[in-house]
């Protein structure tokens, strides 16, 4: 543990290697605690590097045993190990085998990096700097080496070993009760991906052809028993690579493709090369544990993984800065699969919501970074929503810029042309260049720069001229004087008073009008009557946009928007202003919330049985964090609560008669077997939003409702949103359910997650001191990341108003988590101080308290590199 300032590394002292691994042959002895790496390395000078370099390989916490090179144990002098790297002073200037053996210990790794144990599973976990807890290596992406890779354990402890590519042969070691399995992977690949698991573990398959037609032995491997939870994720493997396969012409290329569920993991999953681990949270499933969204997400982070095979895998990462390289991009791969999968304009919105709710306020406060960083300490603290979520919007822009053939054209270049080999962002933006003839070094930009932009729109109806002039100017807080402008899709569209207007302008192409400068505009002519607006069409770029338009007019494209989007996202600039306007005033009426309750209302009789989870979506008023996001400073979490709790009741009071009768309507008719599909979730999502409005309209009549709802539920998604609404209903009741709700799932860890974050989300001044019973509980724990996100995590995210209390008490509690946490794992210590980025942006009580927190955190003594910099960074 260090605490002095960690050292930065910088993109611009990128410099090849000078050496190259080609070949990594591993001899794994698994131990609970005192595990054996024999690795032989064929290292060779890179012709790039500088010729007569020492080799410096990294470590982390190892213990090196012995070392031979070309088979001759070296000389002392020669060479210079410690836990933390391997020094051969004068390497030999030919190609040459290192071999090294090493141990460590997996029970004693909570950092849950390298190899480590997960309910006595042996896993591992590379990305982004991991392998050297494992070896001593170049462990950088961009050394490219074939592995193959021996797995020796007790069969007892360890019948099932996988490893990375194809299996190539398995046995028992004689006079011993061990085995082993041998596991080779052809594709050169960077040691982030290497992966290893032996463990005892159910398992269901399948078979998948591929359009080459490579018959693929699919596997996930679970928790013995909870096989029939893994037919979910199994099935949505499948779909991925058919779907990648017609969509991105993307064939797998590997005899078996393995998932492996794990309970302790610090993240979502990885994407190793045909082993792909995840957190358990994401791959099991069964209707009376797991939420439709639970079912979405699993569709989702499978995909991911999955895509990464091509984007990541295939073509990997130069350096850890090119990381949108492969996370924008599969974030958008995966979110074209889930949009194909399910309902595009519902899926849109969740995605512009997602980013609204992470990616904004980071890019508003202290830790905000371009989207390819150009300096970093820690690396694990850039696995970000602007890497990822910004990233993916990034790649989106440029399909709508070039259309979608010469997107698919370019894809299909970056692929071809880069297979193999660690590129970078320039790479892929070349591969578009070529195809379309097009230069994009200025598009290149939004890689370059943080902060979102902001547009501003003014428009002018010329009555006599019939003309609708629109002019359009974009600033970008935080960049300098001499930055160039974006290069900014914005689709478009008039409305007028009876619905949408054709209109055509040379500027416009599929509607797109591209703006590059910093003003720029278009006139429409022969426009009857004034038109509204209808800008950033499926939220065409990630940009704020300022104009001046009425409540009435915005209620306007709610009624007759083609673009589902706009549609949505009016009603909810409405209630922003509304929002925004009650939390400055204080005052008890909202001016405007009748006319928003009566067009949603409209819009209810309309929408909700055609389109249920499109319509629920309409009933979710914007977040009290997007409401903070929009306002920007001086911020009172208190004022917002009770701003936008006063706008939900005058829009509860005016629905909740059709609510209640849309609620029965769409009930799930008796017997009906349970299907996680999009319309179903989408039935479900409308009948829990609209419990949720009830329960807001009169609290009495919701919790009888929610009662029931918990009695008769046949699925998670509803015994949980009856168990939501009445979370927020103070009372007996509200306490039974949830007692008799963990007493029902006591060996259910992934529903008390869900237990412990409704209870963490209450926004009631008693929620501190219930998160400190619940520490105690028996299911929770400190030392699995599941159990610390749902509990603390949430409390420091989704519960504004006690988190940030006046008096600092939430974020003593959150300081104290983080503290605890780091001796043991500083990468989710290091996420859950992130919790305290908008720090600045808070009212001055507020403010001092944060900042004091924040300072106890960073004067703290032998913190991580994670925290440190996090801390650093809040503070700067
Ligand atoms: N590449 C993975 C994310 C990931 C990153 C770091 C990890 O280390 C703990 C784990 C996973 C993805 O994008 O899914
Ligand atoms: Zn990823």
């Amino acid at each position: 543990m260090r605490t002095e300032t960690p050292p930065t590394i910088r993109l611009q002292d990128y410099r090849p290697s000078d050496h190259l691994i080609d070949t990594v042959d591993l001899d794994i002895r698994l131990d609970r605690q005192a595990s054996r790496m024999t690795a032989v390395l064929a290292v060779r000078p890179n012709p790039a590097g500088v010729p007569i370099a020492p080799l410096v390989l990294d470590g982390d916490e190892l213990t090196l045993l012995s070392l031979r090179l070309d088979g001759e144990p070296l000389p002392a002098e020669a060479y210079t190990a410690t836990p933390s790297g391997l020094t051969l002073h004068a390497p030999p200037q030919r190609p040459f085998r290192l071999t090294l053996e090493t141990q460590v210990d997996p029970t004693a790794n909570t950092k849950l990096m390298g190899l480590y144990r997960s309910s006595g599973v042996y896993c591992t976990q590379c990305e982004a700097d991991g392998f050297r807890r494992i070896t001593y290596f170049l462990d950088r992406p961009d050394i490219l080496s074939v592995y193959t890779t021996r797995i020796e354990a007790s069969r007892d402890e360890a019948p099932v070993l996988l490893g990375n590519g194809n299996p190539v042969e398995t046995g028992e070691v004689p006079g011993t009760d061990r085995h082993y399995a041998i596991w080779q992977d052809p594709h050169p690949k960077p040691a982030y991906l290497f992966a290893i698991v032996g463990g005892r573990l159910g398992h269901v398959g399948r078979s998948f052809t591929t359009s080459e037609g490579r018959a693929v032995a699919l596997g996930v491997y679970v928790e013995p028993g909870k096989e029939a939870r893994a037919e979910y994720a199994l099935d949505a493997v499948a779909r991925s690579m058919a779907w990648d396969e017609l969509v991105f012409g993307r064939a797998y290329d590997l005899d078996v493709f393995n998932v492996v569920a794990v309970s302790d993991f610090n993240m979502g999953a990885m994407e190793n090369k045909g082993l792909n681990i995840f957190n358990d949270k994401y791959v099991l499933a069964s209707p009376e544990t797991a939420t439709d969204a639970d079912y979405a997400n699993i569709e989702a982070i499978i995909a991911h993984e999955y895509f990464h095979n091509w984007s990541g895998n295939r073509v990997t990462c130069r350096d850890w800065f090119q990381l949108c390289l492969k996370e924008g991009l599969t974030v958008f791969r995966d979110q074209e699969f889930s949009s194909d999968m399910r309902s595009r304009a519902v899926h849109r919105i969740g995605e512009v919501r997602t980013l609204r709710a992470r990616q904004f306020p980071e890019d508003a406060g202290p830790l905000a970074h371009p989207v390819r960083p150009k300096q970093y300490a820690e690396i694990n603290n850039f696995y970000t929503a602007t890497v990822y979520e910004k990233g993916a919007e990034i790649v989106r822009m440029l399909k709508a810029l070039i259309g979608d053939s010469a997107f698919r054209k370019g894809m299909d270049r970056y692929f071809s042309d880069n297979d193999g080999t660690a590129a970078t962002v320039e790479d892929f933006l070349q591969a578009f260049a070529t195809e379309t003839g097009r230069d994009l070094a200025h598009f290149a930009q939004w890689y370059e720069r943080p902060g979102t932009p902001r547009i501003a729109v003014s428009g002018h109806y010329d009555a006599t001229a019939k003309t609708y002039r629109l002019n359009i100017r974009q600033t970008r807080p935080g960049a300098g004087a001499d930055a160039p402008p974006l290069v900014i899709p914005v689709a478009l569209g008039l409305v007028g008073p009876d619905g949408p207007l054709d209109v055509t302008h040379e500027r416009l192409r599929d509607g797109v009008f591209v703006l590059d400068e910093a003003e720029d505009g278009l006139t429409f002519e022969n426009i009857a009557a004034p038109p509204v607006p209808s800008l950033f069409r499926d939220f065409s770029a990630p940009v704020r946009v300022e104009i001046a338009l009425s409540d009435a007019e915005r209620l306007t494209l709610l009624r007759h928007d083609t673009d589902a989007f706009n549609r949505w996202e009016s009603a909810q600039r409405v209630a922003l202003r509304i929002v925004i306007e009650g939390a400055r005033s204080g005052s008890e009426t909202l001016d405007g919330a009748a006319g928003l309750a009566d067009a949603l209302a409209a819009f209810v009789d309309q929408e909700a049985l055609r389109d249920p989870a499109f319509a629920a979506l309409m009933l979710a008023l914007p977040s009290e964090g997007e409401v903070a996001g929009e306002i920007g400073a001086n911020i009172d979490p208190d004022a917002i609560f009770s701003a936008r709790r006063r706008l939900r009741q005058g829009i509860a009071a005016r629905l909740r008669d059709r609510l209640v009768s849309v609620r029965d309507r769409l009930a799930e008719p008796a017997g009906a077997s349970f299907s996680p599909d999009a319309a179903s979730a989408g039935r479900r999502a409308f009948r829990n939003a609209a419990l949720d409005l009830i329960a807001v309209a009169d609290p009495e009549h919701g919790a009888t409702l929610a009662r029931e709802q918990i009695a008769s539920a046949t699925t998670m998604t509803d015994r949980l949103a009856g168990l939501a609404t009445l979370s927020l209903i103070p009372g007996e009741a509200r306490e039974a359910e949830l007692a008799a709700f963990a007493a029902l799932y006591t060996a259910e860890p992934l529903v008390l997650d869900k237990w412990f974050a409704i209870q963490a989300a209450i926004p009631e001044d008693d929620t501190i001191a219930r998160i400190g019973r619940l520490q105690r509980h028996p299911a929770f724990s400190m030392t699995n990341p599941n159990r610390v996100r749902s509990l603390i995590g949430v409390f420091s995210l989704a519960n504004p108003t006690q988190f940030n209390r006046p008096d600092g008490a939430g974020y003593a509690l959150v300081a104290e988590t983080v503290l605890a946490l780091d001796k043991r794992n500083p990468q989710i210590a290091a996420r859950l101080l992130t919790a305290f980025g908008s720090w600045r942006q808070l009212e001055p009580v507020r403010r001092v308290a944060a900042e004091g927190a924040l300072r106890g955190i960073a004067g703290a003594g032998g913190l991580s590199r994670d925290v440190v910099d996090i801390a650093g960074r809040s503070l700067a």
